[in-house]
C-alpha cells in the first residue's frame, strides 16, 4: 500500500505518538519535516496545506493527507493489517476514546504545554524558563497523573496487556516529562501504574525506534 509520510519534528509527543501506531501495527513510514526548518515553519503556506491548524504530526498516504493524531491512529490501524490498535470490545473502545479526549484537553495542557515545552522552548528561544508557569502546572499534573494511575489499576496498560492507541498517546508524555523536567521523575514515581506502564513501553522496540534526538543527547 506504499510507505506512510509523516510530517513533523520528532520532539514532538503527537509525531512520537503516531511514530509509534506505525512501529506496533508494523506499517512501513518515514518522518519528514516536508522542508520545514524550525518550528514558525508550520504557519508556512507549504505546511498549512497538510495541515490547516499549522501544527505536527500530518500524514500523506497516497493521494490521502490527514491531520489530528487519533484520526491518524484510527487510519493506521483500519487501513492495514497488523494487531489491533483499537479494543475490539465496543466499551473499552469508547473507554480508549475518552482517555485520548482527556490526553488531548488535560494531560497535554498540564504536562506539555505548562511543564515540558516550558523547559524545551527557551533552549531555542534564548529566553528564561517562565518558573511560574512550571510551579503553577505541577499540582494539576500530579492529579492528571493520578487520574491515569487509578485507570490503569494494577495493569500493565489501559486496556490489559496490549498497548492501544490511548496508551501510545499517554507514554510519549510521561516520557518527555521524565526524561526533560527535573521534577519529572519525581512525579511519575508518585504514580506507580503510570511509571509501570513506561517500563513496558521500554521493553518494545516502538519505543527505542522514536526516542527524540534531543531525548538522546540529553541521555
Ligand atoms: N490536536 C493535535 C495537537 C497537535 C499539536 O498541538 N502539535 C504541536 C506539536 S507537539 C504543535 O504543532 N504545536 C505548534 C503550535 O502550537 O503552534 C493532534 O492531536 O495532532
Amino acid at each position: 500500500m506504499g510507505t506512510v509520510e509523516i510530517i513533523g519534528f520528532d520532539i514532538s509527543n503527537w509525531v512520537r505518538a503516531a511514530r509509534i501506531f506505525c512501529e506496533e501495527k508494523g506499517v512501513d513510514y518515514t518522518l519528514t519535516t516536508n522542508g520545514m526548518n524550525e518550528f514558525a515553519d508550520m504557519k508556512g503556506e507549504t505546511h498549512l496545506q497538510l495541515h490547516p491548524f499549522g501544527r505536527i504530526p500530518a500524514i500523506r498516504h497516497g493521494d490521502v493527507v490527514l491531520f489530528e493524531t487519533l484520526a491518524i491512529g484510527h487510519y493506521i490501524d483500519r487501513m492495514f493489517d497488523g494487531p489491533r490498535l483499537v479494543p475490539e470490545d465496543p466499551l473499552e473502545a469508547v473507554r480508549m476514546e475518552q482517555w485520548v479526549s482527556a490526553l488531548l484537553d488535560y494531560g497535554s495542557r498540564s504536562i506539555m504545554g505548562r511543564c515540558v515545552v516550558q523547559y524545551v522552548l527557551p533552549q531555542f528561544t534564548g529566553k528564561p524558563i517562565d518558573r511560574a508557569t512550571i510551579d503553577a502546572a505541577i499540582p494539576d499534573i500530579r492529579a492528571h497523573l493520578a487520574v491515569f494511575d487509578r485507570a490503569l489499576d494494577g495493569r500493565t496498560f489501559l486496556h490489559g496487556n496490549r498497548p492501544r492507541l490511548d496508551d501510545m498517546i499517554l507514554m510519549p508524555m510521561v516520557d518527555a516529562l521524565v526524561t526533560v523536567a527535573p521534577e519529572g521523575p519525581e512525579l511519575v514515581a508518585e504514580a506507580p501504574n503510570v511509571a509501570g506502564l513506561r517500563a513496558a513501553f521500554q521493553g518494545r522496540p516502538s519505543y527505542h525506534a522514536t526516542i527524540p534526538q534531543m531525548f538522546r543527547k540529553a541521555a
